[in-house]
């Protein structure tokens, strides 16, 4: 099929689904300037993920990994919501069971308007307290290392879950009732190889949803989508909520 007529595919499926869900991943905040994980300027290019977004190496050395934080937080504090953030927005406004599920950090979809969403691997923006676990919002750009708790004074983490951690069971739970419930999953900008997210779509797809992929790569997923569109998050979205 030509790709005009896959987008078109998209878009009619779009216009005619009850209950939509997006799946996110770092492909989406690309287009914002946020390098990605795992692409040539991904952030795990200068670092490697087991020696830093790991509960063992905050324990063994919480300086670094708050310096890597902040490193990322001063440089999003500059970032802003791209056109294919909108357009998820955009979807949220027209559909009462719209449901996101990012697996960014970086808080952009908050920032561009979004509310019904999960945050699975938490928001960089939040910080959770070790000793008595209070999770507050922290926008301190740098943030002091190390910072301590107001309430406690005990050492304050990232509020992310990190490799090995588990995701939080409200989230887990909330992604399971939404994906066995939707009729359409667009998946925007995730490499799939991160579970539990990267078996999100073939759970959607058993439940019989219409699963779309947008991507500017194949992915491990691209083989049990319906439909693989290739192409910038921020280009793409938008030409699926045309409604022309
Ligand atoms: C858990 C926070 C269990 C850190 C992150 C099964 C097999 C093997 C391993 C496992 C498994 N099950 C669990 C594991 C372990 C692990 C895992 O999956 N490892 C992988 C590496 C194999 N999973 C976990 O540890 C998870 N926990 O399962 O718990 C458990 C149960 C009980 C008790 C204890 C434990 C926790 C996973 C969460 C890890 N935290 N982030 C931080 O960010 O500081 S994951 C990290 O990767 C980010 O959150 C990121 O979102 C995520 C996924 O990456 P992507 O978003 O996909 O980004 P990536 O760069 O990879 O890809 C970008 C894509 O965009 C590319 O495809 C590119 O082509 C595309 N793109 C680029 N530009 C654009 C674009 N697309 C469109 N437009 C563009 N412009
Ligand atoms: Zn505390």
């Amino acid at each position: 099929m030509a790709p005009g007529s896959t987008l078109e595919l998209v878009r009619q499926r779009l216009a005619a689904a009850r209950n939509i869900m997006v799946l996110t991943g770092a492909g989406i905040s690309a287009d914002s300037g946020v390098p990605t994980f795992r692409g040539a300027d991904g952030f795990w290019r200068q670092y490697r993920a087991e020696d830093l977004a790991t509960p063992d190496a905050f324990a063994r050395d919480p300086k670094l990994v708050w310096e890597w934080y902040n490193w990322r937080r001063e440089l999003l504090a500059m970032k802003q919501p791209n056109a294919a953030h909108l357009g998820i927005v955009e979807l949220e406004r027209r559909s009462p069971t719209f449901w996101l599920i990012t697996q960014n950090v970086d808080g952009l979809h908050r920032d561009a308007g979004s509310r019904n969403l999960s945050e699975i691997h938490g928001n960089i923006w939040k910080v959770r307290c070790t000793g008595c676990h209070a999770v507050d919002e922290n926008r301190d750009v740098p943030i002091s290392i190390l910072p301590s708790c107001l309430q406690c004074g005990s050492l304050l983490r990232p509020h992310i879950v990190w490799f090995g951690e588990s995701l939080l069971a409200e989230d887990l739970q909330q992604c399971s009732t939404v994906l066995r419930s939707c009729d359409l999953l667009l998946v925007i900008g995730t490499s799939g190889v991160v579970y539990p997210a990267a078996g999100f779509a073939s759970v959607a797809k058993d439940a019989g949803a219409f699963v779309a992929e947008i991507n500017l790569d194949p992915t491990p997923q691209s083989s049990l989508v319906d439909v693989s569109l290739q192409g910038r998050a921020k280009d793409l979205v938008p030409l699926l909520l045309d409604p022309t």
